[in-house]
């Protein structure tokens, strides 16, 4: 079986509600049939419209086959259309790091992601600091903590002295304004460098293109200073220094708005009318899958389904009229669907639509696996109660062997291994074994449902009539 591309959304294969074993089978099957003809059209991903039956359970297991996923509409998803693999930066970074980001690929947001790429917070240049993004300089960020290291690396300043410890003090352009463990910048006045010292500052930053004698003599007297030099003119310090600030310091954690990757793509669309920026969606643990903004919402695509083992509306999933569905593989009447555009329909008058499954194979010249084989078979055998029911063709009949021959079985024994799996159990109440295999019909205005229930035992049935 071919692997999912990555970031593309599947093509559903998928049978009618309530799954039975035919529908169950023949949407993994035919999923994989599809993959091997059609590499090109896209992922075919079987799944089911709700909880496989134990027979289905134990089918699977037999044939060494995982179950198909189970679904329970069609409506697009948030993982189907986020936008993967996006820019993010870690909480290290400085603002500056995250403009870079947001100008160089014109994005409107970068989510701020720890080690382990679990969201922290957002920064985005529709946030209310967003003038700080463009206009800001030093003044702005007066008494707002900064850490020597984070200035140091961004504004790839040359370290004279280094600090005692890691300053984290405010920032300060005048001496009066200096107070203890304070960040100060400085020109290009030596006769400075003692004054911040006694003012009681943990570094200083000073603006000058060359260490003069006149700078190694202050340096020396002040041994407990951390002194970085800058190679610019103070206002040019200034007019970088907010760039340095930590994205930490400035993101938005309060109240973030977050998508799961299971929310639809509707539930995505009202949440996006009130955000102002692009939304991030989470992985279960909270790691960043990707982000939606309104671009990925309007120009998602309509989600491609195939559907099997049903032709009636009633009986398929829940958002099949805003999906498009693109084939149609049956053995039941020609019901209630309808499409927008011409498909492929194949409707075949047999015992169960694995038999029409089997015989695209060898159509295609194309032969099952063993596993697949066995899961045709069982198929076949349930819908067909052992090729027993009035629906039974010839075409099933033939199969069938083919199908056995395949799986090195022996029809009849893997048959009534099949049926037995089945076999109805008397320990819920009447009204829920009835839910159990119901199907739903309407022919003009009316609408009725067949329910069906399987035993080999026909003894235990009496019990129905009792009740
Ligand atoms: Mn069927």
């Amino acid at each position: 079986m071919a692997d999912p591309p990555p970031h593309t959304q599947p093509i559903l294969v998928v049978g009618h509600q309530r799954p039975d074993t035919d529908s169950a089978v023949s949407a993994s099957v035919y999923a994989d049939l599809l993959n091997l003809l059609n590499p090109t059209q896209g992922y075919h991903e079987g799944v089911m419209l709700g909880e496989p039956t134990a027979q289905a359970r134990w089918l699977f297991a037999e044939a060494n086959t995982p179950l198909p996923r189970v679904i329970s509409h069609t409506h697009l998803l948030v993982g189907d259309v986020a936008k993967q693999n996006v820019m993010s930066i870690n909480s290290k970074a400085a603002l500056g790091d995250a403009l870079k980001l947001i100008q160089r690929h014109r994005i409107g947001m970068v989510p701020v992601l720890n080690e382990q790429k679990q969201l922290l917070g957002m920064l985005s240049d529709h946030m209310p600091m967003a003038g700080y993004f463009y206009h800001a300089n030093a003044e702005d960020f007066l008494g707002v903590l900064f850490s020597t290291s984070d200035i140091e690396r961004y504004l790839k300043l040359d370290c004279w002295q280094p600090t005692e410890s890691e300053a984290t003090g405010q920032i300060a352009l005048e001496l009066s304004r200096l107070t203890p463990g304070a960040l100060a910048l400085l020109g290009d006045d030596p006769r400075m460098l003692p004054k911040c010292r006694d003012a009681g500052a943990a570094a200083a930053i000073v603006c000058t293109g060359e260490k003069t004698p006149e700078w190694d003599e202050a340096v020396q007297e002040c041994p407990k200073l951390g002194i970085f030099q800058y190679c610019g003119s103070l206002m040019a310090l200034v007019t970088q220094l907010p760039m340095a600030i930590p994205a930490c310091r400035l993101m938005q954690t309060d109240n973030l708005p977050t998508l799961a990757q299971d929310q639809t793509v509707a539930e995505a669309r009202k949440a996006l009318l009130e955000a102002q920026f692009a939304l991030p969606v989470m992985n279960s643990d909270g790691t960043l899958y990707g982000v939606v903004s309104r671009a990925e919402i309007l120009g998602a695509p309509r989600r491609r389904v195939v559907l099997v083992d049903h032709f009636e509306r009633h009986q398929a999933p829940d958002g099949i009229t805003a999906a498009e569905i693109i084939e149609i593989v049956d053995h039941h009447r020609v019901g209630t669907l309808e499409t927008n555009q011409p498909i492929r329909v194949d409707c075949r008058p047999v015992g169960s639509t694995a038999t029409i499954i089997a015989c695209k194979f060898s159509e295609n010249g194309r032969t099952p696996t063993p596993s697949q084989a066995k899961l045709l078979l069982g198929a076949i055998m349930a819908d067909t109660l052992l090729l027993t029911s009035p629906t039974t063709t010839p075409v099933d009949r033939h199969q069938a062997d083919l199908l056995a021959g395949i799986a090195r079985v022996d029809l009849h024994q893997f048959g009534h291994e099949v049926l037995v799996k089945n076999d109805v159990t008397l320990d819920q109440p009447a009204s829920v074994l009835l839910e159990n295999d119901l199907k739903e019909f309407s022919v003009g205005d009316m609408k009725f449902a067949v329910s069906q229930i399987e035993t080999v035992d026909r003894s235990r049935l009496l019990f129905f009539s009792e009740l």
